[in-house]
């Protein structure tokens, strides 16, 4: 392709790692005797961009020399410039089955055939190390941390691919193009200058009216990135998004913008991940890259404190722009100017003049909390979408998850609950009893810590999906562990309502109840691990309601939780 090179990083076209028809059936066969792995959904989202060349010019999960060389300065063997590992990581156990010079099929979670990974490398990785050279921090408040430290396996492997098929999508099929495909629309468009724009939100106002600062800055079209992999906990889903950025590109002047998809997973690295996805953006042939302020943050720390500073990204990125060949659009916060109705720079607001400053998440917890948004913040036609896809709480769905010791009041509070929904009568109404899931969904489980979250878990996945089909779900085991009770949270709020609701009665009076005489078995030594006697208790931290039965009847803790829910706009 002519003019080719101003697209490329690092001199060379973008990778491409899908193998020919061929080469496919002959490593079909060899496959049925090579050990397996099954890759998670931030693996799928590495190997998509690996095998279609967003990460060119890399050719398959990072090998030691390169991950160490990353780490410490930031660079590849090769001395191309590259700010986060790619690394594919296994458990101790899975390490133990494997061997360097091996190859290993890569699989999805059906057990369906993605890629041939050649084992060039395998170490066992310092995560903690990795952690503070790459985040700057090995707190687990921050997401890309938590998941290094928690969710990575305790080896990497690396190696070269052989891909035989890109993970499946079965949505947006025509926004998901290579950065090869991309380059012909771009020639078909006689385009030469690309201004890329990256996000994980949806379009609103103060977002297009950046990107239309930034074209007439560059004098360029858009590419419209918008993050479809794991983004930020709490983000709106991706689905929702393009159809919101769909509805925003009627704004842009005909043929001056691409939508593309990219399956990226974020780390949530801030001024490397910026780096990163400058990297990313010079593969899809971009000539410009906006950065706003805190570009890829992963928010606060527990403390409230910014992991990162407000700029750094953009420092970073301006630093190594010429190395990548994008040129950096920095852009300040934008902010509203009530008066004149228009978006400013934060730096050039004149003394004393009034502004408003409204984020994306200013936006989310509005849509989430069913608050007006105000006109000038908004495109009609993306809140619209937004409203439809989350509705207020009066139509969401929700779960209350009452949780407490044996005989605490949770049962007898859940179904006077299940009578008054049924009562209001507008929406259908679950209730999961911890004795009814026992017996139903979990009835070979014993009471171990494994077998407990096990349990736990089942109920969080069954209140989850009532919960998003806008039903309500009533849930009322003991479900001891804080880390449970959180893992259920995070995934029932994605959907709707999440209120749990600590019924806090002391243990003597859970005693004295007895009313299935298991305390009496329990100090007798009948019964081994019994919540409260010889097993623990975690007691919820900032439960959204908490009720000591002791001196209530079931009616007036019940009326507590309605009129929380009266109050939050749940009913
Ligand atoms: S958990 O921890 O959430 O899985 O427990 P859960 O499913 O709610 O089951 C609690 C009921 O099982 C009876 N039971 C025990 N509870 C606690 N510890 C031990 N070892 C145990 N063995 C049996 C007990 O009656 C609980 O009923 P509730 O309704 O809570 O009183």
């Amino acid at each position: 392709m002519k003019n080719a090179s101003i697209f490329e990083y690092h001199g060379g076209p973008p990778v491409q790692l899908i193998i020919n028809e061929e080469r496919a059936t002959t490593l079909k066969e060899i496959s049925l005797n090579l050990p397996d792995i099954t890759l998670n959904d931030r693996q799928l989202c590495d190997l998509e961009l690996l095998a279609t060349g967003v990460f060119s010019p890399l050719d398959g999960f990072m090998t030691r020399p390169d991950y160490e060389s990353v780490l410490d300065r930031m660079r590849l063997q090769s001395n191309v410039l590259w700010p986060i590992p790619i690394c594919l990581g296994i458990s101790d156990t899975k390490a133990r089955t494997l061997e360097v010079g091996q190859s290993v099929t890569l699989r999805d979670q059906e057990g369906f055939l993605l890629a041939i990974m050649h084992i060039e490398d395998m170490w066992p990785v310092d995560r903690e190390k990795e952690a503070s050279l790459v985040y700057g921090t090995t707190d687990t408040t921050h997401q890309g941390v938590k998941y290094l430290l928690s969710a990575e396996g305790e080896y990497y492997i690396g190696g070269k691919l052989e891909v035989l098929s890109v993970p499946l999508h079965s949505d947006f099929k025509q926004l998901r193009m290579t950065p090869q495909e991309i380059r012909r629309v771009y020639q078909k468009l006689k385009w030469k200058r690309i201004l890329g724009f990256q996000t994980r939100n949806p379009i609103q106002r103060l977002q297009f009216e950046m990107t239309v600062k930034a074209m007439r800055q560059a004098k360029a079209n858009l590419l419209l990135l918008p993050v479809t992999g794991m983004t930020k906990p709490g983000d709106f889903d991706h689905y929702t998004r393009v159809r919101c950025y769909r509805a925003v590109t009627r704004h842009y002047p005909p043929d001056s913008f691409v939508l593309n998809l990219l399956p990226l997973s974020m780390r949530l690295a801030g001024p490397r991940e910026a780096l990163l996805h400058t990297i990313i953006a010079k593969n899809y042939g971009c000539t410009h890259f906006v950065v706003g302020r805190d570009h890829a943050s992963p928010g606060t720390d527990a403390a409230g404190k910014p992991f990162y500073e407000s700029r750094a990204a953009q420092e970073l990125t301006e630093e190594h722009s010429g190395n990548i060949g994008v040129t950096i659009i920095p852009f300040e916060e934008l902010v509203y100017l009530p008066f004149e109705d228009e978006y400013r720079s934060s730096d050039q607001i004149p003394e004393g003049e009034q502004y408003i400053s409204f984020s994306s998440s200013d936006i989310r917890e509005r849509i989430r909390t069913g608050r007006r948004i105000p006109e000038w913040a908004t495109i009609t036609e993306v809140v619209a979408e937004l409203k439809k896809a989350y509705p207020s709480p009066d139509e969401q769905g929700f779960t209350i998850f009452l949780t407490g010791l044996s005989g605490a009041g949770k049962s007898t509070v859940a179904k006077v609950l299940y009578a008054r929904f049924l009562e209001i009568g507008d929406r259908p109404v679950t209730l999961l009893d911890g004795d009814i899931v026992r017996r139903n969904l979990s009835s070979q489980l014993s009471f171990s810590k494994e077998d407990r979250d096990i349990n736990v878990r089942r109920i969080g996945f069954v209140a989850g999906e009532i919960t998003k089909n806008r039903g309500i779900a009533i849930c009322a085991p003991i479900a001891p562990y804080n880390g449970t009770r959180a893992e259920i949270r995070n995934a029932i709020e994605n959907y709707g309502g999440f209120v749990e609701v600590h019924v806090s009665t002391p243990i003597k009076v859970c005693e004295k109840r007895d009313r299935k005489g298991m305390y009496a078995k329990a100090r007798a030594g009948l019964i081994k691990g019994f919540t409260g006697v010889d097993d623990p208790y975690e007691i919820p931290e900032s439960p959204e309601v908490r009720i000591d039965t002791t001196e209530l009847t079931p009616d007036e803790a019940a009326q507590e939780i309605l009129l929380f829910l009266g109050q939050k706009g749940y009913i």
